[in-house]
């Protein structure tokens, strides 16, 4: 269209009221509208998740508003964007969020009771997006929040999964995995566009030829060809216009292949074909940390990045700018490696599409791409056979190929040589058989590499990337975790916000630090005692809710001591249970012994294939079942096993801990987010120096934080003189007394062969060192026990650990990126007068 045409549709455009207005009447208004035009119902037969579409669609109206101003104004202003590339996403539920964002929960509340429902009831209809494992997926989550509140110009490109994470369910003490169908009963967040398709090539062979300017050129001809259609979701930023766009992509056939091969008589050939593309974006691998190899992961990868990578290209040229200035309006997130196939995608494009030169184009690359690690664990490394990768992306080899080559002349140069640091740094493992590694692609194509804490990149620097970091000091920096008070303390804590934003005013919402403020009450008895109160209501619910689902009545009075994550031997679920056993001991021998009564309260998957974890969530159940029946007890203990820990549940989870636990081995957990989560709510830690955990006892001050443990370099010593875990046994009768009665059979009904695998695992190797921690871990959780006795000062504890956990939100995170690798600036969006929201 002609920029005259485009004005004068413009001109003519009424944007209606009821699709913007904030008020109750008008939010009720198009609530009707939505149930009877997009649901097609009427009241006598609307289900009450018709309802939920109805507000849904009323709230997307509103977001829809600021989103095609924020688009336009980026598009105008030709400012400077962030592109995070993330194979996983766990966004959580977006009705309330939005709602929360937007300032309108309250009208929304009001509209729907006015027409004789109940808001609680219609935002528990909600399906939520679990398309990621844990961590990583959360984390890009709350950057995205972020991203939006701070007025950062973002994309978020990922992949649109039809089926996200399992939803967990525990029979017989088991975990049982079941498909999440989350689209089953559609979804209302998201927008198709697929008059924005893009095709990305799989397999086949390369051919050189030679360009009309005589150069050396590769043509790729690919062996299948598979279309990506954009789903965008809205992400809103708290009370600003700004909406950013998660960008998820699909997996469909072409449709022209499909024609060919009807043409030439296969058709069921051509359905199978497109049932075969279409099965790359059907499923999310659940494996957390140690990655699955198979190739339709890879496929998952590739395909997600080139879409993502085709469309900032086409977003540029759009723009009206020259090819060569790309990395100047897009800087390029790596969420770990999983996306890092994008650096040889990138000069694929740039040099075989675009016919930029080699040196040209890597600038390019290198100056748009950043990288994350998140992890240490070696087994969580990605790296992929040469003939699986080479089969499938034959150019990328090429490329990769000659990105090491060049990569190791430098290198030759600087080491004189050195045979072993050029092995040790190469793209390409040898020996046995030959793998592509993906860090290294990562590093060498990046501008920035960062870790997730302090201690993890420390880490990081000496260990898995030290050769790089030798090579590169200033590549690297560190930029700690952050979580977003918007989702993690306001809307999962309304009466924790209510009381602080009391005292201290609203401001902490979007500056967390100034939490500051509450510092002072932490000695105002007054205050403590609401603090109290409303802690007590908080933990009150999550029994409420436990007994409606559990039949299981707990004391809202003892300590509840939480542990929610995904379940691995490295996060140590299992020392938390030898610490419960040794309570349950301890009372058993000295029924009169004075405990503080204490709910053990866990949740978390674990991962389908991994065995020793499957076996860990048993063993939580089983020593449930007993010590919750033994009357011996008198319900001083209490061990639940919360099923299906996904955001929703999270979120019932955080506000009520008195305690968290975050115990992994030190150096393992890269850094931790529910720590940061739990905090802010009010909890007090039981930690390890490990990930995080270390600078929020910083923040929080030794005095308020439950240490123990091994340190990281206690541990590389420990295993350096030949850990022998038997040794601790043998001389710790507690300990010893655990693990025996575990492996007695009494925990499973007389059958000592159910958790013999694990105990043995803790006798003969303990990689964890479990055994190593577990005196120190014990004689913690008394100093837990003591001080909870004295409710004043834990009180006083609490509120210092909120005044103090300020740092850690998201928000500060974004801000640290955006100066030190990003290079990027808010822009604010103003909505345009004609479509000015009438409130
Ligand atoms: C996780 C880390 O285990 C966790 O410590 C960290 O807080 C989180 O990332 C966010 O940075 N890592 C993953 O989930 C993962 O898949 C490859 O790493």
């Amino acid at each position: 269209l002609s920029p005259e045409h485009i004005t004068e549709i413009y001109d003519s455009f009424h944007i209606e009221d009821d699709r913007t207005g904030l008020s109750s009447e008008t939010l009720q208004r198009a609530i009707a509208d939505n149930l009877y035009y997009i649901q097609g119902k009427f009241p006598e037969i609307a289900t009450l998740y018709d309802y939920y579409m109805a507000v849904a669609y009323t709230v997307r109206d509103r977001l829809l508003h600021r989103w095609i101003n924020t688009v336009k104004t980026y598009r105008e202003q030709d400012v400077k964007v962030v592109c995070y590339l993330s194979a996983e996403y766990l966004p959580g539920p977006h009705l309330e969020n939005n709602l929360v964002n937007l300032g309108i929960y309250d009208q929304v509340q009001q509209a729907v009771e006015s027409s004789g429902l109940d808001l609680r009831s219609i935002l528990a209809q909600e399906e939520e997006p679990g398309l990621g494992n844990g961590g990583l997926g959360r984390l890009a989550a709350c950057y995205m929040d972020s991203l939006a509140t701070l007025e950062i110009p973002a994309i978020g490109y990922g992949i649109r999964y039809e089926y996200g994470i399992f939803d967990q369910e525990i029979r017989e003490g088991w975990q049982v995995e079941i498909t999440d169908k989350w689209l089953r009963l559609g979804n209302p967040w998201e927008i198709p566009r697929p008059e924005n398709a893009v095709e990305v090539k799989f397999g086949g062979y390369t051919e050189p030829y030679t360009d009309d300017q005589g150069d050396y050129r590769v043509r790729w001809i690919p062996h299948q060809v598979v279309n990506g259609i954009p789903y965008d979701t809205p992400i809103s930023g708290y009370r600003v216009n700004t909406t950013s766009t998660m960008r998820l992509w699909k997996a469909e056939a072409p449709e022209s292949f499909d024609f060919q091969a009807f043409n030439v008589g296969d058709y069921y050939g051509a359905v199978d074909a497109k049932i075969i593309s279409e099965n790359l974006t059907k499923v999310l691998y659940p494996n957390d940390e140690p990655i699955q190899g198979k190739q339709l992961r890879l496929e998952q990868q590739y395909f997600f990045v080139s879409c993502s990578l085709q469309n900032l290209l086409k977003i540029h040229l759009l723009r009206g700018d020259p090819i060569e200035t790309f990395h100047e309006k897009f800087v390029i997130q790596l969420n770990d490696t999983h996306p890092a196939i994008g650096v040889a995608e990138l000069m694929r494009l740039l040099v075989d599409e675009y016919l930029l030169h080699w040196q040209k184009a890597w600038d390019i690359t290198q100056q748009a791409f950043a990288y994350t690690n998140h992890t240490l664990l070696p087994e969580a490394l990605e790296t992929w056979p040469l003939n699986l990768f080479g089969s499938l992306l034959p150019r990328h080899l090429e490329i990769i190929y000659e990105i090491n080559q060049r990569f190791l002349d430098q290198v030759r140069l600087k080491y004189l040589g050195n045979p072993d640091k050029l092995a040790r740094l190469s793209l390409i493992e040898e020996g046995g058989s030959k793998r592509i590694r993906m860090a290294h692609l990562a590093c060498v194509g990046s501008h920035a590499i960062n870790g997730v804490a302090a201690l993890h990149t420390e880490l990081l620097k000496e260990g898995v990337l030290k050769d790089f970091y030798d090579l590169w000091p200033h590549k690297f920096t560190n930029i700690t975790n952050g979580v977003t008070p918007r989702r993690w303390m306001v809307l999962i804590n309304p009466r924790l916000t209510q009381l602080i934003t009391r005292e201290i005013g609203e401001t902490w919402i979007t500056q967390l630090e100034d939490f500051k403020r509450l510092e002072s009450l932490a000695e105002d008895p007054a205050f403590r005692q609401e603090w109290r109160r409303v802690k007590r209501a908080v933990k009150q619910d999550l029994a409420d809710y436990i007994q409606a689902h559990q039949g299981l009545t707990l004391n809202p009075d003892s300590i509840f001591d939480i542990q929610a994550k995904r379940i691995h031997e490295y996060k140590r679920q299992h020392l938390n249970v030898l610490h419960i056993i040794t309570l349950y001991n301890r009372i058993k021998h000295n029924p009169r012994l004075a405990v503080p009564p204490r709910t053990f309260i866990f949740g978390g998957k674990a991962a389908p294939g991994y065995q020793m974890a499957k076996l860990i969530i048993k063993l939580i159940t089983s020593v449930g079942e007993v010590v919750n029946h033994d009357p011996d007890i008198c319900d001083l203990i209490k061990v639940v096993f919360l099923p299906d820990f996904n955001v929703t549940n999270s979120q019932r989870i955080y506000p009520a801990a008195d305690l968290s636990e975050q115990i992994s081995t030190a150096g393992k957990e890269a850094s931790g987010t529910g720590n940061m989560k739990f905090s802010m709510n009010g909890a007090l830690t039981i930690g390890t120096l490990d990930g995080a955990n270390i600078e929020i006892r910083e923040a929080v001050e030794a005095d308020n934080f439950f240490l123990f443990g091994h340190t990281s370099e206690d541990i590389v010593d420990l295993k350096a003189q030949g850990y022998v875990p038997k040794t601790f046994y043998n001389t710790n009768p507690a300990l010893k007394e655990a693990i025996d009665l575990i492996a007695s059979g009494y925990f499973s009904h007389g059958n000592r062969a159910l958790f013999q695998p694990l105990v043995d695992q803790l006798l003969q190797a303990d990689p964890y060192c479990l055994l190593a921690d577990y005196q120190s871990y014990i004689d913690c959780q008394d100093q837990v026990g003591q001080a909870f006795q004295d409710q004043d000062t834990w009180t006083k504890t609490a509120i210092l650990n909120v005044a103090r956990i300020g740092r850690f939100s998201s928000d500060r995170a974004i801000r640290e990126y955006c100066r030190e690798i990003w290079w990027v600036n808010p822009v604010s969006i103003h909505l345009e007068e004609y479509q000015q929201a009438k409130a």
